[in-house]
């Protein structure tokens, strides 16, 4: 297996950051995430994954362990755990820590700002092949191709467990076009099956960043019994533009509970809500139009 460069000896030398984001499609960052925060995150996560039967009964919590059928994203199984990780004010909270957003901005050169929609995934164990399949974030997120993925795992993720994978320098070969596929977002890019995929035993507190085109796919979960916790969020320079959909809370399309009005009633005081109504002069555009900066 090839593993991940850490990036963390170039975290005070900009320009040294962005020559091998540039170069490698990719900067991995070990212990970046405020690890308190991300375990609280887990804690909640995990205990709407027992209030719903998930769990496999007795075990301990913290250890995520699962007996129950995978569901499939977006199903009406998944909804009421997923409806409550999105109202949790900690979990939209995390992507705006300082030491995050200071990177962003050296990576960025200018003032940055997190993109409000973030993700959780819930990757059930035995469920490989719905996993997420090979594909570039641009075709998802559009707007400006410089805006930068970011994941990190909600708990410790050894390679046994899975974790995100990306084939290195992959970026430089331009936009795919995708077809559809099985697993969340619901398509996927050929690749050749000769390339070789980079990886990580993620520990809390990392975490992955890469470009827009930068392929990058879910690695098998080898347990049968381990659910695999990760968030992801996306940042972009303040003079960059992005699709108007990424303001909305994710599967705001399945409408309520998927909007602010209901996800945030009960933390609409406190920083984290609607911060981005309070940033000068967010660019947006509707999806259709987005190509490229
Ligand atoms: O965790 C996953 O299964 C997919 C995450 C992903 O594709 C992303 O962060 O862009």
């Amino acid at each position: 297996m090839n593993y991940f460069t850490e990036s963390n000896d170039l975290l005070d030398q900009p320009g040294a950051l962005r020559k091998r984001l540039k170069e490698d499609g990719y900067l991995f960052i070990r212990d970046i995430l405020p690890k308190e925060e991300a375990l609280f995150i887990r804690r909640c996560i995990l205990g709407f994954c027992r209030e719903e039967g998930w769990l496999q009964e007795g075990s301990a919590l913290m250890d995520g362990l699962t007996d129950h059928e995978p569901l499939v994203e977006g199903s009406k199984g998944w909804r009421p755990v997923y409806a409550k990780i999105q109202a949790l004010e900690a979990f939209h909270r995390i992507k705006l820590h300082d030491q995050m957003h200071r990177m962003m901005e050296d990576l960025f050169e200018e003032p940055v700002f997190a993109l409000p929609m973030t993700i959780a995934r819930i990757a059930f164990p035995n469920d490989n092949e719905r996993g997420t399949q090979p594909h570039q974030d641009w075709f998802y997120v559009g707007g400006s191709t410089e805006t930068l993925s970011c994941w990190a795992p909600l708990g410790d993720v050894p390679s046994e467990v899975g974790g995100l994978k990306l084939l290195k320098g992959s970026h430089k070969a331009g936009f795919l076009s995708a077809h559809t596929a099985p697993g969340p977002g619901g398509h996927a890019v050929d690749v050749d099956p000769d390339l070789e995929w980079f990886q990580a035993d993620y520990r809390l507190g990392d975490v992955l960043i890469f470009k827009a085109l930068t392929v990058h796919a879910a690695a098998d979960n080898h347990t049968h019994d381990v659910l695999r916790l990760s968030i992801d969020f996306r940042y972009t320079g303040q003079s960059h533009s992005i699709v108007e959909g990424w303001l909305q809370p994710h599967y705001n399309w399945l409408g309520e509970p998927f909007t602010w009005d209901t996800l945030d009633k009960d933390w609409r005081d406190s920083p984290t809500a609607r911060y981005w109504e309070r940033l000068p002069n967010i660019k947006t555009k509707p999806y259709e139009q987005a190509v490229g900066r």
